[in-house]
């Protein structure tokens, strides 16, 4: 097995004291820090296949999620790049009753790696926590939302509206699985991005 077929096979099964030093191995070899992470995404699909057809349970699918976590940890300064220019202040948070954060972080760093200081408000983040921190910190350019679960989308329309209606001049881009562009138009956001790569190529844009 390769390192990165193990990296991704102790990922899924939760293995949270290995995954680093396999992700430093895999590096070792010479593996891309991106196609590691990849490798730890695509996981997440097993985990969330298993979780759905009755195989494991949440605490299962929680310490997947905290090994993947511990993995990241490790690519993180690789994966970071350049932070000086920038491109004023990002909000970033994943909306009220929902807990996910993996895609989350990830967006985040690599939103900071474009350019942006980062505020992370965490999960579980009402509408108006977005509008209040868009008041507490100087120069934001961007407010970033993340919705995993079909049951919170009504938080994210819930979140961009709020933040619209406050009339503070900012940009709202919002991401997550069952989030698309259509939904993302419909409900008044100035953004989209499938995935964290082009989450940051989308930021930039936005506020440029
Ligand atoms: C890990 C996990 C958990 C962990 C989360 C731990 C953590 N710290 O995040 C725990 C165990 C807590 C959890 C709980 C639950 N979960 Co869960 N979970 C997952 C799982 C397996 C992986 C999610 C993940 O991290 N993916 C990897 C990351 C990298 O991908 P991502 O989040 O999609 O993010 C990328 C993009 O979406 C995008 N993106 C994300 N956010 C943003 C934001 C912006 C602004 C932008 C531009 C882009 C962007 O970029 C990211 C990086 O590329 C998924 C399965 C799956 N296939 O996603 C289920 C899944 C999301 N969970 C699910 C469910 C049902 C639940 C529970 C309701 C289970 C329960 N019965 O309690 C609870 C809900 C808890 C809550 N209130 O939130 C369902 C959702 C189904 C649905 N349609 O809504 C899924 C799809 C599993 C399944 N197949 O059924 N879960």
């Amino acid at each position: 097995m390769s390192k990165i077929q193990e990296v991704k096979a102790k990922v899924e099964i939760g293995k949270t004291k290995l995954v680093p030093g396999l992700v430093q191995e895999a590096l070792d070899e010479g593996n891309a820090p991106g196609e590691i992470l990849q490798a730890m995404v695509d996981s997440m699909s097993v985990v969330g296949e298993k979780f759905s057809s009755g195989e494991i349970f949440v605490p299962e699918m929680l310490i997947a999620a905290k090994a993947m976590a511990k993995g990241v940890d490790v690519l993180r300064p690789l994966l970071a790049g350049d932070t000086s220019a920038s491109l004023g202040t990002c909000i970033i948070g994943t909306v009220a009753g929902d807990l996910h954060d993996i895609g989350k972080n990830l967006v985040s760093m690599m939103i900071e790696s474009a350019g942006f200081t980062i505020v992370d408000l965490g999960v579980d983040v009402p509408a108006e926590r977005f509008v209040e921190a868009i008041k507490e910190n100087e120069n934001v350019t961007l407010v970033a939302c993340s919705g995993l679960l079909t049951t919170t989308m009504p938080a994210l329309k819930e979140a961009v509206q709020t933040i619209k209606a406050s009339g503070l001049d900012v940009k709202v881009i919002v991401g997550g699985a069952p989030v698309t562009p259509e939904y993302a138009a419909e409900i008044g956001a100035d953004g989209f991005a499938p995935d964290a790569g082009s989450a940051a190529v989308k930021a930039k844009e936005m506020v440029a």
